[in-house]
This record gives structure tokens, C-alpha cells and sequence, in this order.
């Protein structure tokens, strides 16, 4: 898959030059350090340490650990090494996701907070698989290969992080706050509706080992897109529109900046 940098995160070139993008034949390794961003097969990737909602409540629908490595999805049959099922280890629908706009582009956010141990090599873990399905119906799949690592279907296959890896250095505290954002393109899911149930299934661990506490995924809160202000003012001051449209976007953009990576 195609590895691309985003225009959205010139302004922080400092950071991305600290998330090492290597390419092998048939897989790319984005290694985020413990401060950088990247795009693996249309998906973002970014650290951050904010709260995912505005009432700081983390309120995970995937939730896995085990060691020295993971995995599982979003079903509430407790499948692979899934916790917590089914208060935040459950089914979400694409009515559930929000869309955040990054650079012009639209994408659904997850945020995962990572416990790993703090310091030592033992805080580096990999995601090693990512897959996101639609399906109209509840799904269900212990299917996997010779390795042990799941490879049933859950519906309509959105999204595949093939054989790339993302590596990230947990230095947060703790749970209760993400670490990385994972942001799928709105475009992988066009044509569903939004009472289709969504999985997400996650490998953690075949790079740089788990250990600790659960990985939890959210839902990430999205930012309202600025409407065109010359559709709210069709006849009178379009002009003025044009230009207010220009500065708040510039200014959402900021925000967003701002937001995504806020230091530690
Ligand atoms: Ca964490
Ligand atoms: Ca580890
Ligand atoms: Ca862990």
C-alpha cells in the first residue's frame, strides 16, 4: 500500500519527521515514536493525549489484551482475547461513527488508549493487523490461520492494513486518555446505511510485544465541518461569505491542529 504524507500535518513537520516511514517490497512500517503521524493505505494515524469525548469519559466499544500478543473485535460472543464483553467490547453501528475533516478529506475517528508499561523496551507495541467491515446483520467468526491469527469475515471489508504495521512507544499513564487516533477514510463506507453494524478487529503484538493492561478503542468525537456561509447568505454580502467561509476554516483547521497534537 501507498504511504503518503498529509499536507494537514506540514505544520508540525518536526513531529513527522520523528514517525519513521520504512518500506519494505510488500509491507511499510509507520513507527510513530511516541509523537508523530502518518498515512498507511488512506488511513491517518496520529498520537495525541486528549480526552476522546468532551466529558472525559473513555467509553470503549473494543476492548483486548493478552501477551505476548492480541487480538479481537467489536462482538459481544467474547471471541479471541476480547474483555470486558459486553459493556465496552460490543456491535456499533456507522450511525455511531464522526466524522473529523482533515485537509478537506472526511474520515471516521477511533481513538485507542494503549497500556503498556511504562519504560524499558517492554512500552513499544505494534499493531500488526487492522480490518473494518460492514454488515447489515450480527456477525460472528473464530476463523483463523495456521498462526492462530483470525482471518473470517464479518461482513463487507472496508478497510485492510495489509501486511504494514504501525509501532507506537506508550509513555502515557495509565488509562483513560488515547494515545493513537485511527482515522478511516468516510469514503471506505459509502453506500451503507447507517443502521449496519460495524467491526473493527485489531492484532496487536507480533512486532513489538504486549504486555499490561487492555488496549481500549472509542469512538472519536468529531468536529462539526464549517458550513458555506454563502449558502446561508445566498444574495446579500457573498463576498464578505466567501471570505468569512476562508478565515473560520482557516481557524478549524488551527483548532484541529491544535487539538491533534497538543504536547504531552
Ligand atoms: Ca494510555
Ligand atoms: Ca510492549
Ligand atoms: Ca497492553
Amino acid at each position: 500500500m501507498s504511504i503518503k504524507s498529509h499536507r494537514f500535518f506540514n505544520p508540525l513537520l518536526s513531529l513527522c519527521a520523528s514517525a519513521a516511514l520504512t518500506s519494505a517490497a510488500n509491507a511499510a512500517v509507520l513507527d510513530l515514536g511516541s509523537s508523530g503521524s502518518g498515512t498507511l493505505g488512506g488511513a491517518v494515524f496520529s498520537t495525541t493525549d486528549i480526552q476522546p469525548t468532551g466529558t472525559g469519559v473513555f467509553d470503549p466499544f473494543l476492548t483486548v489484551q493478552n501477551s505476548p500478543w492480541e487480538q479481537g473485535y467489536n462482538g459481544t460472543n467474547g471471541n479471541f482475547d476480547t474483555k470486558r464483553v459486553p459493556q465496552w467490547n460490543h456491535e456499533i453501528t456507522l450511525g455511531d461513527l464522526r466524522a473529523t475533516t482533515i485537509n478537506g478529506n472526511n474520515y471516521y475517528g477511533f481513538v485507542v488508549d494503549i497500556n503498556e508499561p511504562n519504560g524499558g523496551s517492554k512500552s513499544m507495541i505494534s499493531l500488526d493487523a487492522l480490518q473494518l467491515f460492514v454488515s447489515p446483520t450480527i456477525q460472528n467468526s473464530t476463523s483463523v490461520d495456521s498462526s492462530g491469527f483470525f482471518n473470517g469475515s464479518l461482513g463487507t471489508k472496508v478497510f485492510d492494513l495489509g501486511a504494514n504495521q504501525v509501532r507506537y512507544n506508550d509513555h502515557q499513564h495509565g488509562s483513560g486518555s488515547g494515545d493513537v487516533n485511527i482515522f478511516i477514510p468516510v469514503a471506505d463506507f459509502a453506500g451503507f446505511k447507517s443502521t449496519d453494524y460495524v467491526y473493527m478487529f485489531q492484532r496487536w503484538g507480533n512486532t513489538d510485544t504486549t504486555e499490561g493492561g487492555f488496549e481500549e478503542t472509542a469512538i472519536r468525537q468529531g468536529f462539526v465541518p464549517v458550513p458555506e456561509m454563502g449558502t446561508l447568505f445566498p444574495i446579500v454580502g457573498l463576498m464578505t461569505a466567501v471570505l468569512s467561509t476562508h478565515v473560520l476554516r482557516r481557524r478549524k483547521m488551527k483548532e484541529i491542529a491544535a487539538l491533534q497534537f497538543s504536547s504531552k
